[in-house]
């Protein structure tokens, strides 16, 4: 529950929580919980300075893959100016479609070609992916424009590694927001330790739910 040791402490998290790494790097351990106080997976967390400009690091290639009627990962996070790759492992053909306007694209990708195409994610946003031949099948790829992020477990906890100490705005976005809804936001300042933060958020995940028959191959 909501209620272990730390999250009481969180009021007092910048004055009295940080365990002495050494050096100049900082961590954020973060929690986030559902309406009803349940751990919630699939957030994710990124910081940004609050003063100047992150680093320019941490674009990099992914992997949205189609595999047994669902997109797999169900949410990933990436840099600006990242790729994601869209191979179909399925003996099906399914038909990938993104009416988001942080990133538009459309493709018919056929059954067991290996056929891959590639995607530059180059402004910041949240991505909703559909199949429209299997309208269960939903992935989502969040963009951010920093190199400090984090996806939470399915325990609902994460940890962003290697910040330098200083003062970020932390942004938690939950897939159901889709790419129009708000994000929860809270501003830390590290120094030289692991900072503790929780995001509540007021929803209860809904991931659609596949068919109890698949479609024929
Ligand atoms: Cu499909």
């Amino acid at each position: 529950m909501r209620t272990a040791p730390w999250f009481a402490r969180v009021g007092l998290a910048a004055a009295a929580s940080f365990a002495v790494l050494g050096g100049q790097a900082a961590e954020v351990e973060f929690a986030a919980f559902d309406k009803e106080g349940k751990p919630l997976p699939n957030v994710i967390v990124s910081a940004m300075p609050t003063t100047g400009a992150p680093p320019a690091s941490g674009a990099k290639t992914e992997v949205v893959g189609q595999k047994g009627w669902e997109f797999t990962p169900y949410v990933t996070a990436v840099r600006v100016g990242s790729k994601v790759q869209f191979p179909n492992l399925d003996r099906t053909t399914h038909h990938v479609k993104s009416f988001s306007p942080a990133k538009e694209f459309e493709f018919f990708l056929a059954a067991d070609k290996g056929a891959s195409p590639v995607i530059e994610f180059d402004k910041a946003g949240a991505v909703v992916v559909y199949c429209t031949l299997h309208d269960w099948m939903r992935a989502y790829v969040y963009i951010v424009d920093t190199p400090w992020f984090a996806k939470a477990a399915e325990t609902g906890m994460g940890k962003l590694t290697d910040l330098p100490n200083g003062t970020y705005k932390l942004t938690a976005w939950h897939p159901d927001l889709g790419s129009f809804g708000t994000p929860l936001t809270q501003t830390v300042t590290l120094k030289d330790g692991a900072a503790k933060v929780k995001f509540d958020f007021a929803l209860v995940p809904r991931k659609p739910r596949m068919p109890k028959v698949l479609p024929q191959a």
